[in-house]
């Protein structure tokens, strides 16, 4: 029996790495599938789904990524689908939320630009411990990059579908107050999924919500916001600048208004990328546990799309 690994990149060492980690299993190269009826297991980040018929004793897909869009809509065989919840990378999306929020709360935007003109001049600026940063979807990935920006001082207010009863932290919950949440905060960084829920769901309206100096930073997905409403929203005045690593089409396309928007900053979906050395354990053990007649873990759970 053996897993069958196709990774978009360096496929090879991600090989190399499960047969490392789980020498008692045949680990095969995607696309040299020798027996197809042998695969178990199948490490993917995408997959044509009309290829999974030939795996006829399939027990499990691993995700190699946070994001499992992919894994929704098609017509997938109904085993577990387990997400990739790698801590490691929600610790490097933390690091990058808040090397933008503190770019623009201390105003290195503008003292780029006045050392172009040799200007030298000193700016007040709100400290964190009166500049509320807003958690737009309060998941794993979330609750990580909240608890970075508080333990430098910032208060916290965080929006889900749910609420939460953690403390130092103001929840805000559901349609009804996403206003109140989006008017509360100096950055909002949204980490939203991409669910039929979430599709939109930062529209005029909702940017019309925030303070003029907000800053938006989008490190969930590009299909929660739509995307000429923020333009729009930013020439207006409100928010004040948008941080986007990602965006309603990846790679961005070069005619995209978004690159050459004024406050817009764009990054190509590098936020916290999925690392072969922490990945690859995690998704070992869940196939240890598989093996073991254990649940792996997180599930996604498809009714409600993570
Ligand atoms: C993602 C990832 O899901 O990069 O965005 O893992």
């Amino acid at each position: 029996m053996s897993i069958l690994v196709q990774s978009p990149t360096d496929n090879e060492r991600w090989v190399d790495e499960f047969r490392r980690l789980l020498p008692d299993h045949d680990v095969e190269c995607w696309p040299d599938v020798a027996v197809p009826a042998a695969v178990e297991y199948l490490v993917m980040w995408r997959h044509d789904p009309s290829d999974m018929a030939r795996y006829t004793n399939l027990r499990a897909i691993l995700s190699l990524g946070a994001g499992v869009e992919q894994f929704l809509g098609t017509d997938l065989p109904d085993v577990p689908i387990v997400r990739l919840a790698d801590p490691a990378m929600a610790d490097e999306m933390a690091v990058y939320a808040v090397s933008w929020v503190t770019h623009f709360q201390r105003h290195h935007d503008v003292y780029l630009a006045d050392q172009a003109k040799t200007i030298w001049k000193e700016l007040p600026y709100t400290p964190a411990a009166e500049y509320t940063i807003g958690i737009l979807g309060h998941g794993t990935i979330g609750r990580c990059v909240g608890q970075a920006f508080a333990g430098l001082g910032y208060p916290i207010a965080a929006w889900s579908r749910t609420g939460g009863d953690e403390p130092g932290i103001e929840h805000y919950v559901g349609s009804e107050q996403i206003g109140a949440f989006l008017a509360a905060c100096d950055a909002v960084i949204n980490v939203l999924p991409n669910t039929p829920d979430t599709a939109g769901l930062m529209n005029s309206d909702r940017f019309a919500s925030m303070q003029p100096h907000a800053v938006f930073v989008n490190i969930g997905r590009g299909s929660t916001v739509v995307e000429d409403d923020l333009a729009a929203a930013l020439y207006a005045g409100r928010p004040a600048a948008a941080v986007l690593d990602v965006t309603s089409i990846e790679p961005l396309p070069p005619e995209s208004p978004l690159w050459k928007h004024p406050n817009i900053r764009i990054t190509p979906h590098s936020s916290g990328p999925t690392r072969l050395g922490t990945a690859a354990r995690l998704i070992a053990a869940n196939i240890d546990r598989l093996d073991r007649g254990e649940q792996p873990f997180p599930i996604l759970d498809r009714s409600n799309g993570y």
